[in-house]
C-alpha cells in the first residue's frame, strides 16, 4: 500500500493525521477548532487527503509525459462521480487510520463523510458508467484523461411535496469544492456563430461570438497504486467581463447580460435522460466541451512532440454516446483551418482517433440537430459535415449501385424530417470502432439501428458489456460484506473481482451462510433507520426488501411493479390470515421535469404508499416507500440492504443497466426480464439463482408486428382487472378519483407501448416464487452467495481492459 506514512507505526500514522488535520483547519480553512463547523472539519480532512494524493498525481502525470505511449481521452457530457472523500481515503489506504484519528478528536468519520455535497453532474447510467471507468482506468494504470463540463448546477434536487415531485436547483458549489484545482492559465477560446469566408482553399470563420473555457482539474486516484489520472472539467467565462460600450452609456444591466449569456453555457446539466429535445443551449454546451477539449489535447500533444504527424498513433478519443460527436468536425476544422492539413490527411487522422459507444436504441433519445440551427451556431462545422457526407455517399453509391434507397438511409442529413443532422450516423462514419454496452444491445444495434452501416463497415461494430467498480460498489458501499470477504478470501478481490468465485465453495457451509445473513441484516437495519428518521415510516428489517431504484421512465416499468404491489395489497385484504411474507417495496428515482407520465407514476407510488401504509388491516405485511432525491450516495446505502432487485424493463429497451450488477454483487437476487445485461448476469450466476420472467426481445417484436391488444389482458385476467380499475376509479386518489385515468388509458386503451400487461401475469407468478424462496432463509442466502461469487465478470476493470486492448490500443504507464 503506497502511503506517505509508509514507515510509521499505526499509532504514529494516526497521530500524524491528527496533526495534519489541525494544521489544515488553522492554516487553510483559517478557523480555531472551537469555532469550526462540521463543514470546516470536513474540508480540513479533505485537504489532508488531497495533499497525499497530489504527490502521486504529479509523479504519475510526469510519467505520462515522459513515456510516449498512446493515451485515451474520454469525452462525456456527464460524470456522476458520487462523493469524493470516502473514495479518496479508500484508494490511498488511510480510511481506517483517519477514522481512528477523528475518533480520538471526538468526531465520526462516517458523519463527516455524509456532510460532503455530492456533485450530481450526470443523469443516471451513462454518467455513472463514466465515473466507474475513470476509477478503473486509474487503477489499471492506464494513461487516460476524462473531459467534461463543470456545471454550476447539477441534477436538480427532488423533494416529494404532497406525494408529487418538486424540483429545486442543486447549487453544489455553494460551499466551495475542496477537490478541484482551478487552472487559471489553462483556457481556450470557443467560438460560435458568425460566417464563413472562403479564400481559395482556405476557410475563415469570421465575426464570431467568443467564450472562454477555463479548466478545473480533479485528481482521480487509482486503488492501491500510485497511478493517478485527471478529470478536467470546463467552466465558461465571458470573454468580455462586461460590455464597456453599454456600461459607459449607463446601461449596467445590459452590460452584464452578455456575460450571463456566455456563462450560461456551463450553468446547468440537462436533466433529461432518454428523451431528446434539440435545444440550442444544449448544442452550445456540447460544442463548448468538444472545442475546449480538442484544443487542449492538441496543445498538449504539441508540447510533448512538437508535431501532429504522429497524432493518429498517440491519441485515442472516446465519445460517450453522441453528445460529444461534434469533436469529429472540430478536429477536422482544427487540423485543416488552423494547422494547414489537407482534407485527406485530416480525415485519415480523424478516423484513426475516434471511437464511439452507443447507449440506447430508443429513437426518442437519438440526437439530431436541425441543419438550420447548426448552421447558425457552427457554420464551419456544418460545411465540414456536409463534405464528410458527400464523400461518404459517393463511396456508398459506387459500392452499392443496386440499392437506390441506401444513400438516403445512411445519409448524415435526414431530409425527411425537416433536414436534421443525425449525430449517431456521423459518429459511426468517423469512428474506427463502435460498441454497444451488453451482448443483447450490441446484437440489436447491428440488426436494427445500424444495420446498413454494419453491412458497409463489417468489423467496425463490437460489444463491451458494462461493468461497475468494486471499490465503490462493494468496498465503500458494503463495509460489512467487504470485511467478511477480506476474512474468507483476502483483500485482493478489490482489484481482481474474479477472486469472488472462491465463495462458490462456501455456499454450502452453514457457518458462512449465517455470516452472509448477518451482513444483510446489518445493512437492512441501517436502511430501516434511515427510512424511519427521514420518512417517518417504520419498516421491519426482517421483511423482504424489494427495491427498484433508477430513473423513472415508462420503459423501465416502475408501473408494472406497482401493479404487482397493488395486487398484493388486494390479496392480503382478501386472506388476511394467510402466512404472508412481509415485504418492504422501495422505490427511488427522478423524473425529467417535463415528463408528465413519469411524474404521474411517482405520484401514484406515493398515493399507493399512503393507502397501504395506513391500512391497519395490512399490519406489517406490506410497506411501500418512495425515497426522495435518489443519488449515488443513496444508492450506496440502499443497494447493500436489498434482497430483491427489480430489473423489469421491456425486453430490448434497457441497453445494459449497471444497477442490476451492483445489486447482484451485493447479494440481492434479481427479478428481471431478458433484457440488457440481465441476460449475462443470468449466464454467470446460473438460471436457478435469478428470477426471469416475461417476453423476450424477439417476442416483444412479434407481438408488435401482430398487433398487440392490451385490453384482452385487462378483460381476461381478473386480478389485473381489479388493480387497473382501482387505479382508474380513485381507490388511491379518493380526493380526485380521475387523477390516474390517463395512466389507465395509456395501458388499456392507447396501446400499452411498453407491454406491461403482456408481462403482468408471468411477473406476478414469478413474485410468488420469490416469496416461496424467501420462506426458506438458508436457501435464499445460498443463492445470494452464488450471486456474489459469480459477479466477478461485471467489474469495470474487465470492461476497461477490453476497451484498452480492443479499441484504444493503450498500455499501462510504468511508474
Ligand atoms: C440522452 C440525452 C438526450 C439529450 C438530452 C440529454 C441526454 C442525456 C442522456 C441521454 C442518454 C440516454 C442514454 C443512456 O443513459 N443510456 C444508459 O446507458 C447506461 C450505460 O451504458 C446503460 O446501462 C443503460 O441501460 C442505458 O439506458
Amino acid at each position: 500500500m503506497a502511503s506517505q506514512f509508509n514507515f510509521e507505526s499505526p499509532a504514529e500514522r494516526v497521530e500524524h493525521l491528527k496533526t495534519s488535520i489541525q494544521e489544515k483547519l488553522k492554516f487553510t480553512i483559517g478557523k480555531e477548532p472551537a469555532l469550526a463547523t462540521e463543514h470546516d472539519w470536513l474540508n480540513a480532512i479533505s485537504f489532508v487527503a488531497r495533499d497525499m494524493m497530489v504527490e502521486r498525481w504529479l509523479r504519475s502525470t510526469r510519467a505520462h509525459f515522459s513515456q510516449s505511449g498512446r493515451r485515451v481521452y474520454y469525452l462525456s457530457m456527464e460524470f456522476l462521480m458520487g462523493r469524493t472523500l470516502s473514495n479518496a481515503l479508500l484508494n490511498i489506504g488511510i480510511y481506517d487510520d483517519l477514522a481512528e484519528a477523528l475518533d480520538g478528536m471526538g468526531f465520526s468519520l462516517e458523519q463527516l463523510i455524509s456532510e460532503e455535497d455530492e456533485p450530481g453532474l450526470g443523469n443516471g447510467g451513462l454518467g455513472r458508467l463514466a465515473a466507474c471507468f475513470l476509477d478503473s482506468l486509474a487503477t489499471l494504470g492506464l494513461p487516460a484523461r476524462g473531459y467534461g463540463i463543470r456545471y454550476e448546477y447539477g441534477m436538480f434536487k427532488q423533494n416529494i411535496v404532497n406525494g408529487q415531485q418538486a424540483e429545486s436547483p442543486d447549487n453544489w458549489l455553494e460551499y466551495g469544492n475542496a477537490w478541484e484545482f482551478p487552472r487559471h492559465n489553462v483556457r481556450h477560446k470557443v467560438f460560435f456563430g458568425g460566417r464563413i469566408q472562403i479564400e481559395g482553399n482556405v476557410s475563415h470563420w469570421l465575426e464570431t461570438e467568443e467564450i472562454l473555457a477555463c479548466a478545473y482539474d480533479q485528481i482521480i486516484p487509482g486503488y492501491d497504486t500510485d497511478a493517478t489520472n485527471t478529470l478536467r472539467l470546463w467552466s465558461a467565462r465571458a470573454s468580455n467581463e462586461i460590455n464597456l460600450g453599454k456600461f459607459n452609456q449607463g446601461d449596467y444591466f445590459a452590460a452584464v447580460e452578455d456575460k450571463n449569456h456566455s456563462e450560461n453555457v456551463s450553468r446547468v446539466l440537462y436533466p433529461n435522460d432518454s428523451t431528446y429535445s434539440g435545444r440550442e443551449l444544449r448544442l452550445r454546451q456540447e460544442y463548448f466541451l468538444v472545442s475546449a477539449t480538442l484544443q487542449d489535447i492538441l496543445s498538449g500533444h504539441w508540447t510533448a512532440y512538437e508535431t501532429y504527424e504522429n497524432l493518429a498513433s498517440k491519441i485515442a478519443i472516446h465519445l460517450n454516446d453522441t453528445h460529444p460527436v461534434l469533436a469529429i468536425p472540430e478536429l477536422m476544422r482544427l487540423l485543416i483551418d488552423i494547422h494547414n492539413y489537407s482534407w485527406e490527411d485530416a480525415w485519415y487522422i480523424t478516423c484513426q482517433v475516434f471511437s464511439y459507444t452507443n447507449h440506447t436504441l430508443m429513437s426518442e433519445a437519438l440526437e439530431t440537430w436541425p441543419v438550420e440551427m447548426l448552421g447558425k451556431n457552427l457554420p464551419r462545422h456544418l460545411q465540414i459535415i456536409f463534405e464528410i457526407n458527400d464523400q461518404f455517399l459517393d463511396v456508398v453509391k459506387s459500392h452499392y449501385p443496386d440499392d437506390s434507397s441506401l444513400p438516403s438511409r445512411v445519409s448524415i442529413i435526414d431530409e425527411n424530417n425537416g433536414r436534421q443532422v443525425r449525430m449517431a450516423w456521423l459518429a459511426v462514419i468517423a469512428s474506427h470502432k463502435v460498441n454497444g454496452v451488453s451482448a443483447l444491445h450490441s446484437e440489436l444495434m447491428v440488426q436494427s439501428l445500424f444495420a446498413d452501416f454494419a453491412m458497409i463497415f463489417p468489423g467496425r461494430f463490437c460489444n463491451k458489456t458494462n461493468g461497475v467498480t468494486p471499490r465503490r460498489w462493494l468496498g465503500l458501499a458494503n463495509k460489512p460484506l467487504s470485511s467478511l470477504l477480506d476474512d474468507v478470501i483476502d483483500k485482493t478481490w478489490r482489484t481482481d473481482l474474479s477472486k469472488l468465485s472462491y465463495l462458490n465453495q462456501q455456499a454450502d457451509f452453514p457457518g458462512f451462510i449465517d455470516k452472509i445473513k448477518q451482513v444483510k441484516l446489518q445493512n437492512k437495519s441501517r436502511l430501516a433507520e434511515y427510512i424511519a428518521e427521514n420518512l417517518n415510516v417504520i419498516v421491519n428489517p426482517h421483511a423482504l426488501f424489494d427495491v427498484q431504484i433508477k430513473r423513472i421512465h415508462e420503459y423501465k416499468r416502475q408501473l408494472l411493479n406497482l401493479l404487482q404491489v397493488i395486487n398484493r395489497y388486494n390479496r392480503i385484504l382478501k386472506s388476511p390470515d394467510d402466512e404472508w411474507v412481509p415485504r418492504v417495496v422501495i422505490f427511488a428515482g427522478k423524473a425529467a421535469s417535463s415528463y408528465v407520465n413519469a411524474k404521474l407514476i411517482i405520484r401514484l407510488i406515493n398515493d399507493v404508499a399512503k393507502v397501504v401504509n395506513n391500512d391497519e388491516r395490512i399490519k406489517n405485511k406490506l410497506k411501500v416507500v418512495f425515497v426522495p432525491n435518489y443519488s449515488v450516495s443513496l444508492a450506496q446505502m440502499i443497494i447493500p440492504a436489498t434482497d430483491l432487485s427489480e430489473q423489469i424493463s421491456l425486453a430490448g429497451t434497457e441497453a445494459s443497466g449497471t444497477g442490476n450488477m451492483k445489486f447482484a454483487l451485493n447479494g440481492a437476487l434479481t427479478i428481471g426480464t431478458l433484457d440488457g445485461a440481465n441476460i449475462e448476469i443470468k449466464q454467470h450466476v446460473g438460471d436457478d439463482n435469478i428470477f426471469i420472467f416475461g417476453n423476450t426481445a424477439e417476442q416483444v417484436e412479434e407481438i408488435r408486428r401482430n398487433g398487440y391488444n392490451p385490453r384482452k389482458y385487462y378483460e381476461e385476467d381478473k386480478e389485473l382487472h381489479e388493480v387497473l380499475t382501482q387505479i382508474a376509479t380513485g381507490t388511491f386518489s379518493p380526493d380526485e378519483p380521475h387523477r390516474y385515468s390517463g395512466l389507465f388509458d395509456s395501458l388499456v386503451n392507447f396501446g400499452d407501448f411498453y407491454q406491461l400487461l403482456a408481462d403482468y401475469r408471468s411477473y406476478v407468478n414469478m413474485q410468488d416464487q420469490v416469496d416461496k424462496l424467501y420462506r426458506k432463509p438458508d436457501e435464499w442466502a445460498r443463492k445470494t452467495v452464488l450471486n456474489i461469487a459469480n459477479m466477478g465478470y461485471f467489474s469495470s476493470d474487465r470492461t476497461i481492459q477490453e476497451y484498452a486492448d480492443e479499441i484504444w490500443n493503450i498500455k499501462p504507464v510504468k511508474l
